[in-house]
């Protein structure tokens, strides 16, 4: 068996199974391999992989299962889990039972980590855009900074490189999902971010907000009194489980320790009264933001990266495609793509951020969500809801004889009626509180098809 005890951790000759063959698994499995160890890579989905990914897993001997996984996963020293297999999956159950250790393709890269320091961004809303954020000020300064973990590009996919540059100091920039935080042991972030924990996932969790709390705070379980905690303390849930340790950073509207929010929101002060940004020459836009700029700012000042340099990348930096995404304005509508508001809590956000009528395009698939905590902010910015996919009739129970609505059966038909329905004036938004794989591949799929109907408006078209 693998002595997982203390760093680092030898993986020569050892026998470990990596489940999953997406993007984390094949990176881990190189990873692993090229350390010396003997690799299976299982998926129970059967998987085509290019000549060259066939090559590649073959010049480093990974052996390679598809279609199920099979009992010699049972003869592992050690099994690397992709994030979105869950605890209850058949196959995880029976490894546990032959207690052998479980850990996280985060855990696992870890341990070939180059001397870095790492900040590790985690939240139910604003992981990507604040991770981003950091990133796009760290990379061009003085550090090689790195980006990955749930934004897309697997963590141990970006240790290679980094083992080979040497030119200046490194830093990692992780986006963790309370997934990639579940089975971590050593994993130990300088940096360690929670934006907010609310309502998301909770058929992994049970439907228990609290066991989802506990994934996400795994983000600091390692961290000592060198370290830095930012959470934010509007957050009642997050500032009632702060982490004892002695440095912690909250952040919100009220409660910046390092900088203040004008009360006007026209400004970010620093506590001697002098303006440190002025939010008119920001792009970025929403409460929200402000939010995730305020835990970019800790950061910054953490690793003391110039006034000048944060100001510089914020002037440019207008947020992610499908987040509160500006399209266009034609007949004087101002047309909105947030195609990543899957969750209750950001679609609140998105609304908060105008002070126009809004036209809203809501449904997609439901996670178990509670529609009503929308009703007050609908009820306050919305003109009209537009109900579409598996999930309209849920919400039409919430807002039936408060709010004016219709259905669509299509995104081609709620663009037209939204259009048809808006004046001068009002935004057309799309931010549906759904995940979007009953209409759609994915979220960007689906804020693709959003965005052509939209572009295709011509101004006769009312
Ligand atoms: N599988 C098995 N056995 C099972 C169940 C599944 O082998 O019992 C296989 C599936 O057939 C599939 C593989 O496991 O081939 C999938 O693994 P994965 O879902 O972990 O996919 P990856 O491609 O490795 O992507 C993961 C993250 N996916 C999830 O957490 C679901 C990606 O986040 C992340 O970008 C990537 O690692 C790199 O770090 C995506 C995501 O949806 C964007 N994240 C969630 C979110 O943001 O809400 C948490
Ligand atoms: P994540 O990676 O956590 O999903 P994103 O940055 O991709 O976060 O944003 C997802 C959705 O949440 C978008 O609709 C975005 O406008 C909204 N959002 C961004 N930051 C926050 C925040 N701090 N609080 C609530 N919602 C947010």
């Amino acid at each position: 068996m693998i002595n997982l005890s203390s760093i680092p951790i030898n993986v020569t000759g050892k026998i470990i199974s990596v489940l999953g063959a997406g993007r984390s698994g094949i990176a881990i499995a190189q990873l692993l391999a090229q350390n010396g160890a003997d690799v299976l890579l299982s998926d129970s989905r059967q998987i085509t992989f290019t000549a060259p990914q066939k090559q590649k897993l073959h010049s480093l001997n990974i052996k390679t299962e598809f279609g199920e996984h099979s009992k010699s996963i049972l003869q592992s020293d050690l099994v690397v889990i992709s994030p979105g297999i869950p605890a209850t999956a058949p196959i995880v159950q029976q490894i546990e039972a032959a207690e052998i250790p479980i850990v996280s393709e985060i855990e696992a890269a870890y341990w070939f980590m180059p001397d870095a320091g790492l900040i590790a961004v985690t939240g139910s809303n604003g992981k990507t855009t604040t991770t981003t954020l950091i990133y796009e000020i760290f990379k061009d300064s003085q550090y090689d900074a790195y980006c990955g973990g749930n934004i897309g590009i697997p963590f141990s996919s970006l240790i290679p490189q980094a083992v080979k540059d040497a030119e200046k100091p490194k830093v990692f920039i992780l986006e963790m999902s309370s997934f990639q935080l579940e089975r971590i042991i050593h994993f130990h972030p300088d940096v360690a971010i929670i934006l907010n924990v609310t309502d998301d996932h909770m058929d992994r969790y049970d439907h228990d907000l609290n066991l989802y709390l506990k994934a996400k705070l795994n983000i600091s379980k390692n961290q000592t009194a060198k370290d830095l905690f930012i959470y934010f303390s509007d957050d009642s849930l997050l500032s009632s489980n702060v982490p004892l340790l002695p440095q912690k950073r909250p952040f919100g509207l009220n409660d910046n320790p390092g900088m203040q929010v004008k009360t006007d929101m026209v400004s970010i002060m620093t506590k001697d009264g002098q303006e440190y940004l002025n939010l008119k020459n920001i792009k970025l836009l929403g409460e929200h933001n402000l939010l995730n700029i305020l835990a970019t700012l800790n950061v910054t000042q953490h690793f003391n990266i110039s006034k000048d340099r944060v100001i510089e990348v914020l002037k440019d930096f207008s947020g992610i495609e499908h987040r509160l995404e500006y399209i266009r304005t034609i007949n004087g509508i101002d047309y909105f793509n947030d195609s990543k508001a899957t969750n209750v809590e950001s679609v609140k956000y998105a609304l908060k951020s105008f002070s126009r009528p809004v036209i809203i395009i809501l449904g997609g698939r439901d996670k178990d969500s509670d529609f009503s905590i929308l009703l007050p902010y609908l009820k306050e910015h919305v003109k009209h809801v537009l109900l579409i996919g598996e999930a309209a009739s849920k919400i039409e129970s919430v807002v039936r004889n408060i709010l004016d609505y219709s259905y669509a059966d299509s995104m081609e038909s709620a663009v037209n009626d939204a259009t048809h329905i808006a004046q001068a004036g009002d935004v057309v938004l799309l931010a549906p509180a759904c995940a979007s794989f009953d209409m759609f591949e994915n979220y960007e799929h689906r804020g693709r098809v959003f965005k052509e109907i939209v572009l295709s408006i011509t101004e006769d078209r009312k």
